[in-house]
């Protein structure tokens, strides 16, 4: 599958797979077309590998699912030799797991970094694509996957003198690479989601005094982060056949855990609150998992929402403090939940307070304060913990031209469309990887990278060995896959949050629901009865007659 002399080829270097992003997506995809000896290159626009674990170097970064199960389950040998430290393993020791991925499958040769694809426009004569990077050059490739990571695009908030403020400003989610030293500081944090519910304690401890800007309050769970023993190690690594098993097939979620039998009111109230209480101490993610209905009736939600809110009562001594940190507006679960360490025991700390930006929003930035309903809470630095433009975010800044010139951004202008979460029509050959439609950042995401890294990697072998030139999602089937996201998400709770899964977080960004909440396995065997008939729901076209896709 080599690429063939074209007008787009003759000009620039040549491969047969363009990868965009050198992340957990980027790498595993690499490493798959090396062995199926096809060339293949790398932009990757930061200064390494690791992706989200190279940007985000915030204080308390870590990933909320388990190291033992975040982690490469392709190779064997890796998934053996690996020891990680903790049960939740820092973004340093996570970023390090990359960079020893990258030298052991030799994978940085391929890799060009610190340059970022500006361009890909697709050649309807030649069938390839021209890809344009940041260093001003342009190569051609038969296949361009994009491997940009679904939380990559920080997003600074739009607020009044953002600009004026005099000290330094961080957003966590681009992070500076030298250890950033709050000792002796005000520091003013914007944004509760997970990263500044892992942040704040953490910034707690150092700065003279945190203060708090919270829009929205979350649901968080304790971590109970822990050194890992050589024997917990040991039991995932003799059990890592059923463990990856299950995470693939049973578990929605792609994590392994036990499944609920029974819905929330099932249970009589002392039962239920047992319950809780054991999944509270566990910690973690799966506490969501203790009933199989908390995502789907108000009622059986509200149950565990109530929960939660008794715990951060209990922690928080100030009940005035307490109760802003209870969240209420939208069902537990309907945002990603955050995991914790000592996040609501921080606001019992006399450095540390907590403004509602909800009831006065912050009217504007100062040189040295965050103006809100008048009073100027004075700061020495700012720290922006306001997430990222997702999903959607890193792909709409790449100019993606397809069929007939048109650009991604024009197709994606009411919200992306894609079949499968995988291709969109009109953009051949053109494959996203956990793009919007897929399980995706509803899952672990390793568990979703490897599945659509392997589902691609067939899918080329079987062009090549079919002599086909072009793949492109139907445009029929990308609207009834649309539709069945779309319905299943509306058949959640989901929905009902204003969630940056609905692209609630960016003014004007259409409110859809992102992600394909069907579940990592129901969604596997979709994608595989798909490729096992003929791959249903695309259009394959030769070199001689290149086929369009119906429109
Ligand atoms: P999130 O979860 O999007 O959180 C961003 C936070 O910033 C959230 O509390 C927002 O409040 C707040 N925010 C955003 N814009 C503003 C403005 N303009 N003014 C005030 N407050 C604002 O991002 P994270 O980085 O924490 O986490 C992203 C994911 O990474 C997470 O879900 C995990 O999967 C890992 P809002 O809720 O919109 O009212």
């Amino acid at each position: 599958m080599s690429a063939q002399s074209s007008p787009a080829h003759q000009a620039s270097e040549a491969f047969d797979v363009v990868i965009v992003g050198a992340g957990f997506a980027g790498m595993y995809m690499l490493h798959r077309l090396r062995g199926l000896g096809l060339s293949a290159r790398v932009y990757e626009q930061g200064g390494g590998v690791g992706g989200t674990w190279y940007w985000n170097r915030y204080p308390g970064a870590r990933c909320d699912v388990e190291s033992m199960q975040y982690s490469y389950s392709f190779s064997d040998e890796l998934q053996q030799e690996w020891d990680w430290s903790e049960r939740y393993a820092p973004q340093p020791e996570i970023l390090k797991y990359a960079n020893h991925v990258a030298d052991r499958f030799d994978l940085r040769r391929d890799i060009q970094f610190d340059t970022s694809v500006d361009r890909a426009e697709f050649d309807e004569r030649s069938n390839a694509w021209s890809v344009t990077t940041s260093d001003g050059r342009t190569v051609s490739a038969n296949f361009v996957v994009l491997a940009t990571g679904c939380l990559s695009n920080a997003r600074k908030p739009d607020i009044k003198g953002l600009d004026r403020f005099k000290g330094p400003v961080y957003h966590t989610g681009n992070w500076p690479h030298e250890p950033v030293d709050f000792t002796g500081l005000r520091v003013g944090i914007i944004g509760t989601g997970s990263s500044g519910i892992q942040s704040v304690p953490v910034i707690a401890e150092q700065a003279k005094h945190l203060t708090v800007f919270q829009r929205t309050p979350n649901y968080s769970i304790p971590a109970h982060n822990a050194a890992l023993t050589p024997a917990e190690r040991q039991k995932f690594r003799d059990n890592y056949p059923e463990i990856r098993r299950f995470a693939r097939w049973e578990a929605r979620n792609g994590i392994y855990t036990d499944l609920p039998d029974r819905g929330a009111l099932d249970d009589g109230d002392s039962e239920r609150r047992a319950k809780y209480e054991a999944r509270w101490a566990r910690g973690g993610l799966t506490f969501m998992s203790v009933y199989n209905n908390l995502g789907l009736d108000k009622a059986a939600n509200d149950t565990a929402a109530s929960f939660v809110r008794e715990k951060i009562a209990e922690t928080v001594k100030d009940p005035a403090t307490a109760k802003l940190l209870q969240p209420t507006t939208y069902p537990i679960g309907t945002k990603r939940i955050c995991i914790d360490t000592d996040y609501f025991d921080t606001f019992n700390r006399p450095n540390v307070s907590l403004v509602d930006i909800k009831a006065s929003p912050i009217e504007e930035i100062t040189e040295n304060a965050v103006r809100v309903a008048g009073h100027d809470h004075e700061i020495d630095t700012l720290v922006l913990a306001t997430g990222f433009d997702a999903m959607t975010g890193s792909v709409a800044r790449i100019d993606i031209r397809g069929r007939a010139g048109r650009t991604l951004n024009q197709k994606w202008a009411e919200g992306p469309k894609t079949y499968l979460g995988l291709m969109s029509a009109g953009f051949p050959n053109l494959f996203i990887i956990t793009g919007p439609g897929s399980p995706s950042v509803l899952s672990n995401m390793i568990v979703s990278i490897e599945q659509h890294v392997d589902w691609i990697a067939d899918c080329l072998v079987h062009m090549r060995e079919q002599g086909l030139a072009t793949m492109e999602a139907d445009v029929s089937a990308e609207e009834k896959w649309v539709a069945h996201v779309n319905e299943v998400a509306h058949g959640t709770l989901y929905p009902q949050a204003n969630s940056w899964y609905m692209g609630a977080n960016i003014p004007g960004k259409p409110r859809i629901f992102m992600p394909y909440i069907g579940g990592v396995g129901a969604y596997r065997q979709i994608c595989n009865d798909v490729a096992a008939k003929g791959y249903e729901g695309f259009v394959l076209g030769r070199a001689a007659q290149p086929r369009r896709a119906a429109s």
